[in-house]
């Protein structure tokens, strides 16, 4: 967690409706359009002056200096139709998730104001369905119009545009009555009472007073370097059942299939299970392995023993998320081991250990003592199946490592024709030193009559009439010592349509 930097701090405010933006229709509260109009005529939400002198354009608010040289400035995307709160379905929340993604290159922090009555599940929802957020995301609404003389709105839509402006807090948070909390551990407590959230199990993030308090042990590390994913997969067909006491024994029994929430809220656990049933090709003991596994911040771990004497699986994804898991004060090994275990991982194109380094905060972009990152190792390992999840995480895919090999490099040299296509599709390609250095390792190829490894640098895009170090070809050489297949196959190629014109 950091305080922002920058003199002018870019917020876009995601208007879902809610009571925050209600105006009275023959008596009845309905969602009102037209927030930004409001938030313009008053002083607190906009600097007028200042986005003129500015040049702002005409939807753009600009709230006035809370902290000298930073402005936030913001934009409202009213969303079309707005609604109360409890007429929204996991549906809507993904869509707001898509919206964030879409927007999210061009903003440093985001506002989500929505209804009080499901946010506690929206904010749960967007935890789980964003992945390797870097960015503050706020849920705030109210209890009392923005219009109204006495609100709650202007406060928590002012502290929460604020907060996700000045602070980088990578979590999806709710902020009510002056509290930021962490967005999937809070559950609406009262109808009425400004103060309609509490999070029963975990304190809040940051306390905003006449200073603001962040709880810096509390607030999640951003999640590595991958890019931002949105699993909009998700289970609808998922639901509650509430234990109370007496409840016949068949209504819901271990056999079935139960898997301990610990700590969890019940707005958290059905999120987790919407995700988690929804995330492609998983058996069901790594669902469950999933669900009794901190994820987001939303449940606090239980003791390692206990945890994984409950599930069952691979012996790798085990050991690495014990290993990992160890404690707060493990961290710097942890962070010393991580990426030599995803190495590891990913040469062994072990998808499920890779995922629990990833969900454990291990960053798949980070190198091991070699410079290496995973994507080199599985390249390396011929891992295709790997190459792909890491290549869809976004990781760089002309990485070198402290040798200058890059992962197109380490596929050439295994040979792994499939995991090349796969590179190079990418937009993976050999640098012009690559190229000139080929020349030697052609002509070895070629004097060894090694027809794979001059089709495994042909398909990466190197010109085979690359001179080696005394200046002759592998074609040269291949006549020399009458390596007559090899002759073929390099004519074949400058009949074709001329060697260096040919891509694979
Ligand atoms: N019914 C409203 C909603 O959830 C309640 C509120 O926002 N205070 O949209």
């Amino acid at each position: 967690m950091a305080r922002a930097k920058g003199p002018e701090r870019r917020v876009l405010a995601v208007y879902t409706g809610g009571t925050i933006g209600m105006r009275s229709e023959r008596g009845v509260l309905v969602p009102g359009t037209g927030l930004a109009a409001v938030l313009r005529t008053l002083p607190m939400f906009h600097d007028e002056e200042h986005a003129r002198a500015r040049g702002l354009p005409e939807d753009t608010l600009v709230l006035p200096p809370a902290s000298p040289g930073q402005r936030v400035v913001y934009t409202v995307l009213e969303c079309q139709p707005l609604f109360d709160s409890s007429d929204m379905t996991i549906a809507e929340w993904v869509q707001i998730a898509q919206t964030i993604e879409r927007h999210y290159a061009q903003y440093d922090g985001f506002v989500v104001i929505h209804g009080t009555d499901t946010m506690a599940f929206a904010a749960s929802v967007l935890s789980f369905v964003l992945e390797n957020l870097q960015k503050t995301i706020i849920f705030t609404g109210a209890q009392v119009p923005i219009h109204a003389l006495w609100n709650d709105g202007r406060e928590n839509l002012l502290g929460a545009l604020l907060l996700a402006g000045q602070y980088v807090i990578p979590e999806v948070c709710l902020f009510f009555q002056n509290q930021l909390f962490r967005g999937n551990r809070v559950t609406k407590v009262d109808t009425r009472r400004f103060a309609a959230f509490c999070s029963p199990n975990l304190p809040p993030l940051a306390i905003v007073g006449a200073d603001v308090t962040i709880n810096r042990e509390l607030v999640r590390r951003a999640g590595g370097k991958g890019r931002l994913m949105v699993h909009s997969s998700v289970e609808r067909d998922v639901g509650l059942l509430r234990l109370y006491p007496g409840i016949p024994a068949p209504l819901a029994m271990a056999g079935a299939g139960t898997v301990s929430g610990f700590d969890m809220t019940s707005e958290a656990a059905l999120a987790k299970l919407s995700y988690v049933l929804g995330l492609p090709g998983l058996g069901l003991s790594r669902r469950k392995e999933l669900l009794v596994r901190d994820l987001r911040g939303e449940m606090t771990p239980p003791a390692v023993d206990e945890l994984w004497s409950s599930v069952q699986g691979n012996a790798l994804s085990h050991g690495v998320a014990q290993l990992l898991s160890l404690s707060q004060e493990a961290d710097a090994v942890r962070d010393a081991l991580a990426p030599s275990l995803a190495c590891a991982a990913a040469h062994a194109g072990d998808l499920e250990a890779l995922q629990v380094l990833a969900e454990l905060g291990g960053d798949l972009s980070l190198e091991d003592f070699s410079g290496r990152t995973p994507l080199h190792a599985a390249a390396r390992g011929g891992q295709a199946g790997m190459v792909t999840a890491l290549l869809q995480s976004g990781v760089d895919v002309n990485a070198r490592d402290q040798d200058g090999l890059s992962p197109l490099l380490l596929a050439v040299r295994g040979r792994h024709q499939d995991v090349i296509g796969l590179l190079r599709a990418a937009g993976a390609c050999l640098s012009t030193q690559d190229l000139e250095d080929s020349g030697t390792e052609l002509c070895r190829l070629a004097s060894r009559a090694d027809l794979e490894g001059l089709r495994a640098w042909w398909q990466a895009g190197a010109d085979l009439r690359q001179p080696g170090y005394d200046g002759r070809s592998a074609q040269l050489i291949a006549e020399a010592v009458g390596n007559l297949d090899v002759v073929t196959f390099l004519q074949s190629l400058q009949h074709g349509a001329g060697v260096g014109a040919l891509g694979p």
